[in-house]
């Protein structure tokens, strides 16, 4: 049976949120430099469950960090860490095996600071900041049992 043209899209949540630590409260077991805890994630829309396409999710952090490349194989799909500075994370997406597609890989920049006018000013401030886009994933002549996987089938 072949279906002309078919082609699956996928809508995902991928991004940051950042906490400032209280420096009168901070873990004790953080270095003295971190300042802020964060945690990276990718996720469904609205809390979807995701794991039914996608199998594993490889965050790469900065150089800084020890062990930087993070591999997670089951929801939530999601690192968080402490640290001090602003990074690019890469994000690869591997999909189930049944799915035959390569990873696909997304790119997030780590926000710790508010965006404001004054930066300087607005780096004293301590709020959370969260920072998430929306992608949406297309498979374009997914393989049958795949595409079956993503119209619920
Ligand atoms: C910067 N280009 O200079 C960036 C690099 C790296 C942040 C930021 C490491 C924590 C640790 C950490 O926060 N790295 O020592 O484990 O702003």
């Amino acid at each position: 049976r072949i279906i002309a043209n078919r082609r699956k899209l996928i809508n995902t949540v991928f991004g940051s949120v950042a906490h400032p630590f209280d420096p009168d409260n901070k873990p004790s077991d953080c270095p003295p430099d971190h300042t802020h805890s964060w945690t990276i994630f990718v996720k469904g829309v609205n809390g979807e469950d995701i794991s039914y396409w996608l199998k594993k999710v490889q965050f790469k952090l900065h150089e800084t960090y020890a062990q930087n490349v993070r591999v997670v194989e089951q929801q939530p799909f999601e690192v968080t860490e402490t640290g001090w500075g602003e990074f690019e994370i890469q994000i690869k997406l591997y999909f189930v095996p049944e799915s035959n597609e390569k990873p696909q890989t997304l790119w997030h920049s780590l926000k710790l600071h508010p965006y404001g006018p004054d930066a300087e000013g607005m780096k004293e401030r301590r709020e959370s900041v969260i920072s998430q886009n929306y992608e949406e994933i297309i498979f374009n002549e997914p393989v049958e049992p795949f595409y079956e996987i993503l119209t619920g089938g």
